[in-house]
């Protein structure tokens, strides 16, 4: 799977993308599966926070996973267009799947990916794949054209609140909401957004669940920094980014200094 130059400009310029590849039906199927699987395996978690799920078992942040995901992370027509889109060294670093069941699905405030990571120098793209239906009225995610442009960390504000997948959203004021663009996909439909990118999701009001996969690449010039804390506990998803198992997909790390065996031991 390509990108083609013209899509590939897009992304630098709007800072996402919706690429035209889709999952094979089959492949889809399984991890509808496995996402079903992964919510029985998690009754105590809301399905709005299921971090590090591409890890079998039970993970150091609360979730029992499925090998299934990291399948999905590791599927070669995704790593192809995410190497076009940070370069030829990627290093796989999250999976958090956003569930929002009908009715009760929570709102994603208004945020930036990279106020919360320990990566240095702040890069990461992230693929968004639509495991069910994700329309405006059962909250799909919504970006801001063109905001990772400055590559600017506006600030945040902390919200205490148990209805949010994170408690944290950008001031007011920082961007105009006027200009949002709705990212409507169908089931195997993704999207593809840059670390600096303002986006967000409303509430589950509808009778439809939405679920889609989060899974977060950085290139290997960056390093995953176990001891920054950059949120500093306030974002309402409990991580455990000392512990967090990092995988080298392609090329090398150009930094030397990431750690490719912490979490994977006792794998
Ligand atoms: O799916 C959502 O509601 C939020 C996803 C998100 O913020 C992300 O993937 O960075």
């Amino acid at each position: 799977m390509r990108l083609n130059e013209l899509q590939v400009r897009d992304y630098r310029e709007q800072g996402y993308l919706i690429p035209p590849y889709r999952l094979e039906p089959v492949f889809l199927q399984s991890l509808q599966e496995a996402l079903d699987q992964l919510i029985r395996d998690n009754p105590g978690v809301r399905p709005e926070k299921l971090v590090s799920a591409h890890i079998e078992g039970q993970n150091d942040e609360g979730v029992k996973g499925s090998q299934r995901f990291l399948e999905l992370a590791m599927h070669k027509p995704i790593v192809d267009m995410v190497e076009q889109l940070i370069g030829p060294d990627v290093i796989l670093w999250g999976c958090h799947v956003f569930c929002k069941p009908p009715a009760e699905g929570f709102e994603t405030p208004w945020h930036q990916d990279g106020h919360y990571w320990p990566i240095r120098p702040l890069a990461t793209c992230t693929v968004w794949v639509a495991l069910e239906p994700s329309t405006c009225e059962n909250g799909c995610l919504r970006v801001i054209p063109g905001s990772h442009r400055p590559q600017v960390l506006h600030p945040h504000l902390h919200e205490d609140r148990t209805d949010l997948t994170l408690n944290q959203r950008m001031a007011e004021g920082t961007f105009d909401e006027r200009q949002a663009v709705d990212l409507e996909l169908e089931p195997g439909q993704m999207s593809m957004h840059d670390v600096y990118m303002i986006h967000g999701a409303k509430a589950n009001r509808s009778t439809q669940r939405r679920t889609g996969v989060a899974l977060r690449f950085m290139p290997g010039s960056s390093l995953f920094d176990r001891n920054l804390r950059p949120s500093d506990g306030q974002t309402g998803v409990p991580v455990s980014f000392a512990t967090r198992p990092l995988w080298l997909l392609r090329g090398s790390d150009r930094t030397g200094q990431n750690d490719f065996e912490v979490g994977h031991s006792r794998r």
